[in-house]
């Protein structure tokens, strides 16, 4: 039997020499440098050097996609992490930014085959964002960062 990727929660994986590009929306600046921090952490634990990390800061969630696309049609990086914070007000902007962060984000990486992880929290409230953006496992940018080498590792092995 074969089995790739791991059922575990926690995966054993080894992230050193890969490459990671991190795209962070500017809006909403204090939940999104949080993110930052917690894929910066995890990419750490996993052993990602600091020189293969290239940080890009865009005005918005809904300018993320335009520029994971170009970074992943450029090869200098093997995997992007996506981050933002959306968070809902009272018109229907935030259903049209959400959504269109969540679409681009997957064309993109369904179109260029180079994994992006989907790190843009869509919350009711700065409460919500600020419960997913703190100093532990389930800051949403660490989730993002693991999934991001769990991903890299995973396409290698289908691809061998
Ligand atoms: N961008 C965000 O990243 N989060 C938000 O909550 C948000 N809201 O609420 O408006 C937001 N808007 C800006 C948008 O992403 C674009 O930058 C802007 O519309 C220009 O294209």
């Amino acid at each position: 039997m074969t089995r790739i990727g791991a059922s575990s929660s926690l995966p054993d994986i080894d992230g050193k020499g890969i490459r990671i590009g991190i795209i962070a929306a500017r809006f909403n600046d204090h939940i999104v440098c949080a993110l930052r921090d917690g894929a910066l952490r995890a990419l750490a634990r996993l052993s990602v050097r600091d020189s293969d990390i290239s940080e890009i800061w865009v005005p918005g969630a809904f300018e993320v996609p335009l520029a994971a696309q170009t970074l992943a049609k450029s090869a200098k990086v093997d995997a992007i992490i996506c981050l933002g914070a959306v968070i809902r007000g009272d018109t229907a902007h935030f259903d049209f930014v959400a959504g269109q962060a969540a679409r681009g984000i997957q064309d993109a990486q369904l179109s260029t085959g180079v994994p992006i992880m989907f790190g843009v929290l869509t919350v009711e409230n700065e409460q919500q964002a600020i419960d997913r953006s703190g100093p532990g496992f389930d800051n949403k940018g660490d989730e993002a960062a693991v999934g991001a080498i769990e991903m890299v590792l995973i396409l290698r092995q289908l691809n061998r």
